[in-house]
C-alpha cells in the first residue's frame, strides 16, 4: 500500500490527524494495534478547550459536541472544608470550556472516518516503523498473520506513551524529561446525577478528590490512592465513603452514589520528548509527552499538535518545508506551558508524601491566595480555559 502519511494510533491525536488531512485532500491510512471496541472503552479526558472545540469543528466533526457537550464557566476549588469559585468567563474575557468525553470525541472521529470510506487497520500487530531518515519511509505491520507494508512520505507517531514510534528513535537523538508522582488517581464512572453543576477539585487531608461528569446523568469522580493500591480492593461502597469524605459538607449531602460501570486506577506522570521530529517521522500527543490529568490538558495538547502538524503538511504539499521544520519548536513552547500548569495545580491539589507540616502550610497559603486575589484566579483561569494559540 501507498499512502503519503501513514498515521500510527487511533487514539485522538491519530483520528484527529486523518480526518483534518482527508479534507485538505492528504491520503492516510491508521494502523491501530487494538480493536475499535477497545479503543472506545477506554475511559479518559472529560474536558476541551475551546481551541480543541474549533478544531473538531474544523474537521467536520463537531455536531454531536455542540448537541450533547456541557459548556463550564467556571469550576470550583474545595479545601478547609469550604468551596470557592473560580470564575473563567469573568476572568478571561468570557471564555468558557466543554465538558465532552474523549470516548465521543473517538467516536465521532470512527464515525466521520468510517463515512468517508478511509482506511484504518485495527489490531494491527507488531507494527515497526523504518527509513524515516530518508524521503522513502516504510511501515510494516501483521494482520491476521500476514505481513503487510506502506510506503509514504511521512509517518505521524500518535500511537502514546508505550508506543513504537518514540521507541523507534536512536536514543541519543532525543531528550527527555521526566517526574514520576508518588500517587495514582483511582477512577469511577457511574450513572449517576453530578454532585454539582460545575467540577469540584478538592484538596483534603485525605487526599486529592475531583468532581466531574460526562453528561448530566452520568458522573466521573477521582480520588488519590496510593501507586500500590489494587481496584479489586475499592468495593463502589469503599469508593463512595471516601469520595464523600474528601467533599465539603454540603457536596457531601448532596452526591448521589449508584454501581460503578467503570472503575480504574492511573498513574500519574509529566513527561516530555525532545524534539518531535526525526526526519520525516513526527510525534504528535502522549507519544510526545504527558501531563498529570490534573490541568485536563493531555487530550488537548494532543489536539493542538495535531493542528500544528496537518498545517504543516498542508505547506509541504503545497510546496513549503517551514512549516514541518518548525512543527516541534512550534508544539513544545506550548507543550512546555502546559506541562508547568499541570504540575503546579497537581502541586497544590494533592497530598505529598513527604511535603511536611511547612509544605501543607504553603498549599494551604496558596490556594488561600488563588481564590483572593484576582491576579492569582486570573492566573488558573487562563490556562485552565487554553492559552493562546502561538501563531
Ligand atoms: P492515546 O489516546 O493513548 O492513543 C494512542 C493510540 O495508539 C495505539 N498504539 C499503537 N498502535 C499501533 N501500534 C503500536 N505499537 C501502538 N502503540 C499504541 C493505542 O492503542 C492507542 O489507541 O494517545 P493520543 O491520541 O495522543 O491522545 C492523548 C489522550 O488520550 C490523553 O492525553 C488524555 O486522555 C489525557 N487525559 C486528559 N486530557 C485532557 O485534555 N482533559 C482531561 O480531562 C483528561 N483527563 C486524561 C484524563 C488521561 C487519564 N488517564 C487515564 C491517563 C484523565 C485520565 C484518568
Ligand atoms: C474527567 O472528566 O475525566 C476529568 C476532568 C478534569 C480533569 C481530569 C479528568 O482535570
Amino acid at each position: 500500500m501507498r499512502v503519503q502519511v501513514a498515521i500510527i494510533g487511533s487514539g485522538p491525536a491519530g483520528l484527529l490527524l486523518g480526518q483534518l488531512l482527508y479534507r485538505a485532500g492528504i491520503d492516510t491510512v491508521v494502523l491501530e494495534q487494538r480493536s475499535k471496541d477497545y479503543v472506545l472503552g477506554r475511559i479518559r479526558a472529560g474536558v476541551l478547550e475551546q481551541v480543541a472545540v474549533d478544531l473538531l469543528d474544523e474537521a467536520g466533526v463537531g455536531r454531536r459536541m455542540h448537541a450533547e457537550g456541557l459548556v463550564h464557566g467556571g469550576i470550583e476549588l474545595c479545601f478547609g472544608g469550604a468551596r470557592h469559585r473560580i470564575d473563567f468567563e469573568q476572568l478571561t474575557g468570557g471564555k468558557r470550556v466543554t465538558v465532552y468525553g474523549q470516548t465521543e470525541v473517538t467516536r465521532d472521529l470512527m464515525d466521520a472516518r468510517a463515512a468517508a470510506g478511509l482506511k484504518t487497520v485495527y489490531e494491527a500487530e507488531n507494527v515497526s516503523v523504518h527509513d524515516f531518515d530518508g524521503a522513502h519511509p516504510r511501515v510494516r505491520y501483521l494482520k491476521d498473520g500476514v505481513a503487510h507494508e506502506v510506503t509514504c512520505d511521512f509517518i505521524a507517531g500518535c500511537d502514546g506513551f508505550h508506543g513504537v514510534c518514540r521507541a523507534s528513535v536512536p536514543p541519543d537523538a532525543l531528550s527527555t524529561y521526566e517526574r514520576v508522582y508518588p500517587f495514582g488517581w483511582l477512577g469511577v464512572l457511574s450513572e449517576t446525577p453530578p454532585v454539582s453543576h460545575e467540577l469540584i477539585y478538592s484538596n483534603h487531608p485525605r487526599g486529592f478528590a475531583l468532581c466531574s461528569m460526562r453528561s448530566l446523568t452520568r458522573s466521573r469522580y477521582y480520588v488519590q490512592c496510593s501507586l500500590d493500591e489494587q481496584v479489586e480492593n475499592w468495593s463502589d461502597q469503599r469508593f463512595w465513603d471516601e469520595l464523600r469524605l474528601r467533599l465539603d459538607p454540603q457536596a457531601a449531602a448532596a452526591l448521589v452514589t449508584g454501581p460503578s460501570i467503570e472503575k480504574s486506577i492511573a498513574p500519574l506522570r509529566s513527561f516530555v520528548a525532545e524534539p518531535m521530529r526525526f526526519g520525516r517521522l513526527f510525534l504528535a500527543g502522549d507519544a510526545a509527552h504527558i501531563v498529570p490529568p490534573t490541568g485536563a490538558k493531555g487530550l488537548n495538547l494532543a489536539a493542538t499538535d495535531v493542528r500544528t502538524l496537518a498545517h504543516a503538511l498542508v505547506d509541504f504539499y503545497a510546496g513549503s518545508s517551514l512549516g514541518i521544520d518548525h512543527y516541534s519548536a512550534r508544539c513544545l513552547s506550548r507543550i512546555w506551558r502546559a506541562e508547568r500548569f499541570s504540575w503546579w495545580f497537581t502541586s497544590i491539589t494533592h497530598r505529598f508524601p513527604d511535603s511536611g507540616e511547612f509544605g501543607r502550610k504553603m498549599q494551604e497559603s496558596e490556594l488561600d491566595y488563588l481564590v483572593h486575589s484576582p491576579a492569582a484566579s486570573t492566573v488558573l483561569a487562563e490556562n485552565y480555559v487554553g492559552l493562546p494559540l502561538d501563531e
